[in-house]
């Protein structure tokens, strides 16, 4: 039998296996015992998914933009309503996911970094015992994927249109949409690893719907007569809040780009950004298609001459009907992801875990973007299904993060989980049985500072109620009562009447640091 470090829900698994087989042995005695079942992980990770953009999560976008198709993980299994990440930014989330270490564990604290393909991983430690591991679609780590049988990644941030790929026996443009693209080279590896023998880890990582929301061919005018609703804090003047909430550069007023965010490209500002990143990239049939719908976009804002509020009213709409048509394409293609393993009986013990790199702003506090520590970008959105494993349809609200995917991949397989992993196995929570010492807090860290939308560097600690932020190079503290000011528009830090809880958030993120072996930053306790 072959070897596998075994522990925890499948120690007992292995027992039942063992002792049927041991029963059967005496009748058969020429049989051999056979390892139990371990199930197949399909991982699909998308890129800048607010979980307010899927209507499982019963969002006031929801019955305008439903994703039925992600929605049926959460209706089949569980949704998680505090997921959330431990630096919110695309590289770092994704080597989060693989080490199950911090930032300043794994090294990988800002997308500029290049990620140590040396260090243990969790596709590693799943091919060394008995699984057929593959990557495909979005890596962004910059160094070679490794502890994979198979990878096809887009290079880079990937493109939307005609994306290049890059493999390690090839490389090259692929014609046709990228969310598209992606689930077709999945379901062929899918297919072709059929006869292995062997259970799979298969991580199907989107691009979409990444800025700047460059819907595919399927869904242009799928949202084009919709009026969404606004966020309440759309007009957000940040007060009450610190200097870091006041210098970003990610508003829609101000940072959002008509040209290369809204494709309101003219015979003056074409050739940057995403005219040359998209446009550029596409055949004439898709860009007959792509022109059909803006150019009488771009007559109708032409005549318009919008100013103040009102052009953000207009911005914030093109940019929804954008992000959230392009959400509709991943959402496609996961039905057909689902549909493949159904129809192939592979539901039946496969383990499907939909998450995002990070979230979003869909226009909270004016911005879009992420980096923050606050609600919509710190938090992400996790739905998962495994027949008979996770109850249908039921809901969690414990604190979770991407910390934690690997150490649960490693349980659900029956490997053991080195010391150096610092996240904790859902497995329990996926049965609807948290632990009594479940973690009452969550630790967050965000480095990329100088960089492109101006997110001052900051740590922190959420518990389920309060949350405290050190802008350390600012000298400034935020706390928030996230029962009271769900939105986080009133920072309590200093005020009196939270005096003794602010106290205890303080000395609770100290020791929360020395937990983690954070190296502390200058200027921070
Ligand atoms: C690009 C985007 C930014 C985005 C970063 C990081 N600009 O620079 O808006 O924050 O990527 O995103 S764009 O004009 O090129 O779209 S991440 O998801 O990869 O971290
Ligand atoms: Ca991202």
């Amino acid at each position: 039998m072959k070897q596998v470090h075994v522990h925890s829900f499948s120690n007992l698994m292995l027992l039942l296996v063992l002792s049927a087989a041991t029963l059967s042995c005496a009748e058969k005695s020429t049989e051999t015992i056979s390892e139990p079942q371990r199930p197949n992980i399909l991982f699909i990770f998308s890129d800048d998914h607010a979980f307010q953009a899927i209507s499982a999560y019963e969002h006031q976008l929801a019955d305008y933009a439903p994703t039925p198709n992600i929605d049926r993980i959460a209706e089949n299994g569980m949704r998680f309503d505090r997921a959330y990440v431990t630096n919110s930014i695309c590289a770092p989330s994704r080597a989060t996911v693989l080490t199950g270490a911090h930032s300043h564990v794994n090294g990988h604290r800002t997308n500029g970094d290049i990620f140590d393909g040396e260090q243990i991983t969790f596709p590693k430690l799943l091919r060394e015992n008995g699984y057929t591991t593959a990557l495909i679609g979005k890596w962004h780590l910059r160094s070679k994927p490794t502890g994979f049988d198979h990878w096809e990644v887009l290079p880079g941030q990937g493109h939307y249109y005609n994306p290049d790929f890059i493999s390690d026996t090839d490389t090259g443009a692929v014609e046709g949409y990228v969310s598209d693209l992606i689930t077709d080279k999945s379901l062929a590896w899918l297919d072709a690893n059929k006869g292995s023998g062997k259970p799979f880890m298969l991580m199907l990582q989107h691009k979409a719907p990444h800025r700047e929301w460059e819907k595919g061919p399927d869904h242009l005018t799928l949202y084009e007569d919709v009026e969404f609703p606004e966020p309440a804090n759309l007009f957000d003047d940040y007060s009450n809040r610190g200097t870091a909430a006041k210098e970003q550069d990610m508003t829609i007023r101000e940072t959002m780009q008509l040209d290369s965010d809204l494709k309101l490209w003219t015979e003056e500002n074409k050739n940057k950004g995403s005219y040359n990143r998209t446009y550029g990239r596409m055949n004439d049939t898709q860009r007959a298609a792509w022109d059909a719908v803006y150019n009488p976009i771009i007559q109708e804002f032409q005549e318009q001459n919008l100013q103040g509020n009102d052009l953000v009213r207009w911005k914030y709409q093109r940019y929804m009907r954008d992000y959230l048509a392009t959400i509709r394409s991943v959402d496609d293609n996961v039905g057909r992801v689902l549909d493949y393993l159904e129809e192939n009986g592979l539901d039946e013990n496969t383990l499907i875990v939909y998450t995002s790199d990070q979230g979003f702003y869909l226009g909270e506090h004016g911005w879009f973007d992420k980096r923050f520590m606050y609600e919509e970008s710190f938090r992400t959105p996790l739905l998962m299904q495994w027949q008979g494993k996770i109850p249908e349809g039921t809901v969690n609200s414990d604190l979770v993060s991407n910390l934690d995917f690997a150490q649960t991949f490693l349980d659900v397989a029956g490997v053991e989980a080195p010391d150096r992993m610092q996240g904790r196995s859902l497995l329990p929570l996926m049965r609807g049985e948290t632990p009594e010492n479940w973690r009452d807090y969550l630790y967050y860290h965000y480095y990329e500072f100088p960089a492109v939308h101006s997110v001052n560097k900051h740590e922190g600690i959420t518990g389920e109620r309060y949350k405290l932020m050190h802008f350390y190079e600012l000298g400034e503290w935020e706390m928030y009562d996230l029962e009271k000011d769900p939105m986080e528009m009133n920072n309590i830090y200093n005020h009196p009447e939270y005096d003794s809880i602010q106290h205890s958030l303080v000395d609770r993120f100290k020791r929360i640091k020395r937990q983690y072996g954070v190296i502390h930053p200058r200027n921070t306790p």
